[in-house]
């Protein structure tokens, strides 16, 4: 698949702690129908066979609907069910590798959380980048926060495109209309909603008024 940066709009990043006892599969279709234009399957703990399992389930819920659909952090698992591509982190596999094992025909996404970082993801060959923290974040820990100015110099410094990502939720989107990026990456704005669907339209409609 070819990436459009249109694809990037409201790109959903999931994570299954506060679904209950709703699938991740239904969870992400509710997301897709309220506007979700990509989703990246991320589990920290489960183990490959639960990991491919559940990639299964969602692959065949993007496919439905034609939405991208990569991988955090697992090359194989992404060869072996052929999933979009793959998103590798700051302490991930590097996008140089990833692209010897993939190919040219696979989506790459490499997380940058400096401006040296992020050019050295798009030397190395990544489709997009993942740029933050723009925002506290509660969803993972270790991040660092990315200023205005340090988007604005890596969405002037390479020619991909980027999603920001870090405490994006409905109410704070807005204050991104300047950085330069092609969408916004969101968890729990997104998976710790009762209402999923509705806060994905949301979230939609401010980031298209925004980009
Ligand atoms: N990478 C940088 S911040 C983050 C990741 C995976 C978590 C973002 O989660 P949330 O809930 O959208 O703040
Ligand atoms: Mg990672």
């Amino acid at each position: 698949m070819k990436l459009k940066s249109e694809y990037l709009r409201l790109y959903a990043v999931t994570d299954r702690q506060w679904l209950k006892d709703k699938t991740l599969a239904r969870a992400v279709e509710e997301a897709i129908l309220g506007g979700v234009t990509f989703v990246q399957l991320r589990e920290k703990r489960a183990d490959f066979s639960e990991f491919k399992k559940i990639a299964l389930e969602v692959k065949a819920v993007t496919d439905k609907y034609g939405i991208p659909f990569v991988i955090n952090d697992n090359v194989e698992l992404c060869k072996e069910i052929d999933a979009d591509g793959v998103h590798v982190g700051a302490e991930d596999m590097s996008v140089k590798k990833a692209r010897e094992i993939l190919g040219p025909n696979k989506i790459i996404g490499g997380t940058a959380r400096t401006l040296e970082r992020a050019v050295q993801a798009y030397e190395q060959g990544a489709d997009y980048l993942g740029i933050g923290a723009v925002f506290d974040t509660n969803t993972k820990s270790g991040t660092t926060h990315m200023s205005k100015e340090t988007a604005q110099a890596i969405n002037n410094a390479v020619n991909i495109p980027t999603v920001a990502i870090g405490g994006i939720n409905a109410g704070n989107i807005t204050a991104l209309k300047d950085y330069g990026i092609s969408g916004v990456a969101v968890v729990s704005a997104i998976f710790a909603c009762e209402n999923i669907g509705k806060a994905a339209m949301i979230l939609r409609s401010s980031v298209d008024s925004m980009i």
